[in-house]
């Protein structure tokens, strides 16, 4: 009897999603790829995983930014030098910023299992390439990664 529970619950995971991993990012004064960063800024992920991003500094956030994600994908907004985690729900590319640095280009992206909307998100990227005044060229280079 014992035993059945035991198998019985296992199964329970594993339908369930419980082995969904849980991936971290920090928000970085200074990274390998310069000032303001996400590390890893690239992660490549499946969909039920959580990310959770740490303020490993402070004045840091991060927020999905509209229109850059999956249809109907979960937003997330965390607030300043806050950590914020969000489970991603569905397949594709997501694009995220930190408000207080877009200027600088502080942004990441995740991919939750198949790119499949990224020729989608490097179209609809331009308002927000258009904030960076340093670091020009990151969201591109990511981007590239993303594939
Ligand atoms: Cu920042």
């Amino acid at each position: 009897m014992k035993l059945k529970n035991l198998l019985g619950a296992a199964l329970m995971c594993l339908t369930t999603g419980a082995w969904a991993a849980e991936i971290i990012v920090e928000m970085k004064n200074a990274g390998a790829d310069g000032a303001m960063v996400f590390e890893p800024a690239v992660v490549k992920a499946e969909v039920g995983d959580t990310v959770t991003f740490v303020p490993t500094d402070m004045a840091h956030n991060s927020e999905l930014v509209p229109g850059l994600a999956p249809s109907g994908a979960a937003s997330w907004k965390g607030g300043i030098g806050q950590a914020v985690s969000v489970t991603l729900d569905k397949e594709g590319v997501y694009v995220y910023q930190c408000l207080p640095h877009v200027i600088m280009a502080m942004v990441g992206v995740i991919v939750a299992g198949e790119p499949d909307n990224l020729d989608q998100v490097i179209a609809d990227s331009a308002a927000l390439k258009g904030r960076f005044v340093m670091n020009k060229d990151r969201l591109d280079t990511y981007l590239e990664q993303a594939k």
